[in-house]
């Protein structure tokens, strides 16, 4: 059983511990009105803010929430607006750890991020399909969160696998992948301090749509990488299979670095359309982070391994 309910929280010690809520700051935050406020009801977070800030405009939280892709809710980017809120239940919520290290286990969600101060990352994110957005995410790195489970020396990669919940995910009748959703990385790039697991965005929990109640966030990477609704993390030595690559590998390759000289054999990735613009603007090398992440590649043909 990938969900283990855990009965010992009422719904109010979720609110209390889990969300962080502070109504000062909450209040501070809407009055600075930073960004457009989203969900009448959404739970505001508690976190660091302007941790990683980009110059570029933050897409509208409406573009954010409504034009999405999550399969598990069907394949229009209208589909899991639609669909998600009133059927994906995230709480009570746990993931399960497992593989190559000292700690495995069952956590709950609110134990698995409670250690760790929120942060806000405003990231580029760059979908394979050729549009893009730049979403502020609020998260915490991935990498600080899987060093509580004491990975081991024969820890390579890390496998994340989402929820796939029939009754939950009506688009899990359609057999486009191989349910559940998977993805992975390398150690290096899991351990990357870019990388995030995001509880948030926007100042608030995440809308259901956008992978609540975590999800991951490689910001130089395609957009697949970042897999939603996390129930398991994997520790292991040999590479995982992840749901893209195996349903058509030519296209979709394990690493997907953004890159614009390496085209999907189907479209160009050489520019992308900005979610709000209308012109569209040259793509760049990781999307951008080629300054901090281009080193974890060095030596390897990124053409080959692509
Ligand atoms: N479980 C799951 N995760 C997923 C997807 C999906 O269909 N299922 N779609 C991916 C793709 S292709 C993209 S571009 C991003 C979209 O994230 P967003 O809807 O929050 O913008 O989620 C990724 N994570
Ligand atoms: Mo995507």
């Amino acid at each position: 059983m990938l969900i283990r309910p855990a009965p010992d929280l009422r719904e109010c010690d979720v609110t209390d511990r889990a969300l962080y809520l502070d109504r000062r700051r909450f209040l501070a935050l809407a009055a600075a009105a930073l960004f457009p406020v989203g969900r009448a009801g959404a739970a505001p977070l508690d976190y660091a803010r302007g941790v990683v800030t980009l110059d570029d405009k933050p897409t509208s939280f409406e573009a954010a929430s409504t034009y999405n892709n999550y399969y598990e809710f069907g394949t229009d980017k209208a589909d899991p607006a639609r669909t998600a809120p009133g059927r994906l239940k995230t709480r009570p919520w746990s993931v399960v750890v497992e593989g190559e290290c000292a700690r495995p286990g069952t956590i709950a969600f609110e134990d698995l991020v409670k250690p760790h101060r929120l942060e806000e990352r405003v990231y580029r994110m760059r979908c394979v399909e050729g549009w893009s957005m730049v979403i502020p995410w609020v998260g915490v790195p991935l990498g600080e969160l899987l060093k509580r489970f004491e990975p081991t020396s024969k820890a390579k990669f890390v496998e994340f696998v989402s929820l796939a919940d029939r009754d939950q995910m009506p688009g899990l009748r359609v057999p486009i992948l191989n349910w559940p959703y998977t993805e992975g990385l390398r150690m290096d790039e899991a351990m990357h301090p870019l990388t995030i697991l995001a509880v948030g965005m926007y100042g608030q929990e995440l809308p259901a749509q956008n992978g609540a109640p975590l999800r991951l966030v490689v910001p130089w990477k395609y957009g697949f990488k970042s897999i939603k609704s996390i129930v398991r993390i994997r520790f292991s030595e040999t590479r995982p299979a992840t749901a893209w690559n195996d349903y058509a590998p030519r296209e979709y390759g394990f690493y997907s670095n953004v890159n614009p000289e390496v085209d999907h054999p189907r479209w160009s990735q050489a520019t992308e359309r900005r979610i709000g613009e209308f012109r569209r603007r040259p793509t760049l090398p990781f999307n951008g982070y080629a300054e901090q992440v281009a080193g974890l590649y060095a030596g390897m043909d990124l053409r080959v391994e692509y």
